[in-house]
């Protein structure tokens, strides 16, 4: 039988000391990763950018670029803002480097 009251091991658990540090360390607010299909960007250079830039397993990043080939665009990651944002430049850096036209954006969740 558990005790009665807060459980201890229980993240949410209601209480003073977990009340009071959820009053003032806020989330930080996440934001997507976008990227956007073109017609010239290698399938290959998409999955490899996911995988290096974004951490994808392979499988996982040859869905997700199926995913932007077939609809688009799609979502390569959330993330805090400048962790977002510096994803996004090295997207752009690798792209530009090789000549291809990927471009990356950043959505607020
Ligand atoms: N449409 C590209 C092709 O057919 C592949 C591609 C996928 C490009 C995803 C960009 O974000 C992208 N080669």
């Amino acid at each position: 039988m558990r005790p009665p009251g807060p459980d201890r091991a229980d993240p949410q658990r209601e209480g003073g000391v977990a009340t009071a540090t959820r009053r003032k360390v806020a989330r930080p607010p996440k934001y997507k990763v976008i990227l956007y299909n073109d017609d010239y960007t290698p399938m290959e250079f998409v999955v490899a950018i996911l995988e290096k830039i974004f951490r994808k397993g392979p499988t996982e990043a040859t869905q997700i670029m199926l995913a932007i080939h077939r609809t688009g665009l799609g979502i390569a990651g959330v993330y805090v803002q400048e962790i977002a944002e510096t994803k996004v430049a090295a997207v752009h850096r690798a792209a530009e480097g090789r000549g291809y036209p990927l471009r990356a954006g950043v959505e607020k969740e």
